[in-house]
C-alpha cells in the first residue's frame, strides 16, 4: 500500500534545502564549502589509502554533504516538538550533552540516524541545546525570558499537521513530504528582526550571550553547518589564507595515522544587524552567532577507548593551564601530540585492545583461495581472530558519528565570544532533559556495538555460503 518517502530520503531533501538556505544567508559558508571541495580533492587524488577505505565503507558518494548543524531551542516544548519534527525524517535522539561545567547553560542531545544503511544516504544530524533558563541567577530578568518565550511560535501551523499526519499514517507521500521539507526549514531560518527591546536583549546579553541567541530572535535558527573534510589541517591553515578567520584551535584529538572520533574547527561568527522593537519602530542592533564549521571524523572509540581519551586530552589540557586560547594555541596542540603519544595507532590494535569499533568484512579474494582450509565449524565468532589473522575477514572502522562534550563547549565558546562564564555548578541532569525531550535518549555506545555485531553476523554467513 504504501507510497510513503523513505524518512532518509526526506532527511536528504531537508539536509540539502537547509544548505541551499544557509549558504544564501552566509555568503561566507560558501566559501568554507569551496575550500573543503579543494581539500577534499586534492587528498582523493593524492591519498589512495583513504580513498580505498571510503569505498568499502560507502562513504565516498556522501562525502560531499553536510554533517550536521546546530540549533538553540528556549522551552521543554519547543523540544518535544522538534523531536517530533526529526522522526519524520529518521533522526532519533542520540546521547546527553551536559554543557553547564564548561560555562555554556545548555544541555543537549544528537538527533540522527542510527543505521549505517540509513546514514550513508544521509547522515545529516542536528545538535540540539535547551537552554537551561533555571541557570539565570537574576529572577526578575529569568521571568521576562520566560515570558518572551511562551509567545514565540516556533513551528509553522502547516507542519504540526503534517507532524501529526506522519504519526497517524505512519509516513509521507512524495507531494506531503516536499511540504514538510519547505515548512520544517522555516523554523530554522534566520529573522533579523526581533521581537524584543535593545533594553533587554543587552540585558540578556550580559547575564550570557547565548541566551540573549536564544529568547531574543523568532525561532531557533541554524547557527552553522559542518561539511566533512578528509585533512582539518590544512582547512584550518587554508582558512586564514582565503581570508576566513578561524577559530585558534582544532578541537578533538591530535593529527593521526588512524583517525579516531572528531576533529573540529569553525570560523568565528560574523556581526550581523538586527533590528529590535521599540515603541516608535525599531531600533537598530547587532548580533552575533552564526558560523561555518568543518569535522573530520575517525574510528569510533569504546567506553574504554573513550576514557584513555579523554585522560590524555585531560593531560593536555592541565598542562596548558586550561582550556585553550589564541595566545596559548600552538603550546596547546603541542601538549595534545605529546599527550596522545600512546594510544595506540594503528587499526589492528585498536581492536585487538578493545579500543575502537569496527565492521568485519569478507575479503573474497582471499576468501576464494584460503576458505577450503578451514572446516565449515571454524567459521564462527569465536573463531573471528584466526580469520582475521589469515586475510579472510578484514576490518574496517566504523566512523564515528556523534559529538564530544569538550570539543562543542570549545565551539559555543569560540563563537560567543570572550568574556563568558567560567562554569556553573549545577547537577547535570539526563532525567530532566529527557522529560523535556519527551522520550529517553538512545545510548551511543550501544549503537556501535550493534553495528558492529550485525556486521560480524553477516560476515559470517556470507563466508559460510561461500565454504564448499
Ligand atoms: C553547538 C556547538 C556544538 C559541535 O559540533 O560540537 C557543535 C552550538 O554552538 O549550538 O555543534
Ligand atoms: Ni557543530
Amino acid at each position: 500500500m504504501s507510497n510513503f518517502v523513505a524518512a532518509a530520503d526526506i532527511r536528504r531533501l531537508f539536509s540539502s534545502a537547509m544548505s541551499k538556505m544557509y549558504q544564501q544567508e552566509v555568503p561566507l559558508y560558501s566559501d568554507l564549502i569551496q575550500l573543503v571541495n579543494d581539500v577534499n580533492a586534492n587528498v582523493l587524488a593524492t591519498d589512495e589509502a583513504v580513498k580505498a577505505q571510503l569505498i568499502a565503507t560507502g562513504e565516498l558518494a556522501r562525502l560531499d554533504i553536510e554533517r550536521h548543524g546546530a540549533i538553540r531551542l528556549g522551552l521543554p516544548e519547543e523540544l518535544a516538538t522538534m523531536r517530533r519534527l526529526f522522526s519524520v525524517m529518521g533522526m532519533y535522539p542520540v546521547g546527553y550533552y551536559d554543557l553547564a561545567p564548561a560555562g555554556v547553560p545548555v544541555h543537549s542531545t544528537a538527533f540522527r540516524a542510527i543505521d549505517a544503511e540509513s546514514l550513508n544516504v544521509s547522515p545529516f544530524r542536528v545538535f540540539t541545546s535547551l537552554l537551561r533558563l533555571e541557570l539565570i541567577d537574576n529572577q526578575e530578568l529569568r521571568e521576562k525570558a520566560e515570558a518572551v518565550l511562551y509567545q514565540r511560535h516556533i513551528f509553522t501551523p502547516r507542519v504540526l499537521e503534517l507532524i501529526a499526519q506522519f504519526e497517524r499514517d505512519g509516513g509521507l507521500n512524495q507531494q506531503d513530504a516536499e511540504e514538510f521539507v519547505s515548512e520544517a526549514l522555516e523554523t530554522f531560518r534566520w529573522h533579523d528582526r526581533s521581537p524584543v527591546s535593545k533594553a533587554l536583549y543587552e540585558d540578556l546579553h550580559r547575564q550570557h550571550r547565548l541566551i540573549a541567541d536564544v529568547v531574543a530572535f523568532q525561532g531557533p535558527h541554524i547557527n552553522h553547518l559542518t561539511p566533512r573534510t578528509l585533512d582539518i589541517d590544512a582547512v584550518q591553515v587554508g582558512m586564514s589564507q582565503r581570508g576566513i578567520t578561524p577559530k585558534a584551535v582544532v578541537e578533538g584529538p591530535p593529527r593521526r595515522k588512524c583517525p579516531i572520533f572528531l576533529r573540529q574547527t569553525s570560523f568565528k561568527a560574523l556581526e550581523e544587524a538586527v533590528k529590535f522593537s521599540c515603541e516608535n519602530g525599531e531600533e537598530e542592533g547587532t548580533h552575533t552567532a552564526r558560523f561555518g564549521e568543518i569535522e573530520q571524523r575517525g574510528v569510533a572509540l569504546t567506553a574504554k577507548g573513550r576514557e584513555m581519551y579523554d585522560r590524555m586530552l585531560n593531560v593536555a589540557r592541565e598542562k596548558t593551564g586550561g582550556a585553550p586560547t589564541e595566545a596559548n594555541a600552538a603550546q596547546y596542540m603541542k601538549n595534545l601530540a605529546e599527550s596522545f603519544v600512546d594510544f595506540p595507532d594503528d587499526y589492528r590494535a585498536l581492536y585487538d585492545e578493545g579500543l575502537a569499533y569496527f565492521y568485519y568484512q569478507p575479503n573474497l579474494a582471499v576468501a576464494a583461495q584460503k576458505l577450503a582450509s578451514f572446516s565449515i565449524n571454524d567459521i564462527t565468532s569465536d573463531n573471528i581472530n584466526t580469520l582475521i589473522d589469515a586475510g579472510i575477514v578484514k576490518l574496517e572502522p566504523i566512523v564515528y558519528e556523534d559529538f564530544l562534550p569538550v570539543s562543542a563547549a570549545g565551539i559555543f565558546q569560540s563563537n560567543l565570544g570572550e568574556g563568558g562564564q567560567g562554569h556553573y555548578d549545577s547537577q547535570s541532569n539526563q532525567a530532566i532533559f529527557e522529560n523535556s525531550l519527551g522520550a529517553k535518549v538512545l545510548e551511543i555506545n550501544e549503537i556501535y556495538q550493534k553495528i558492529q555485531n550485525d556486521s560480524l553476523v553477516s560476515c559470517l554467513s556470507e563466508l559460510r555460503k561461500l565454504h564448499h
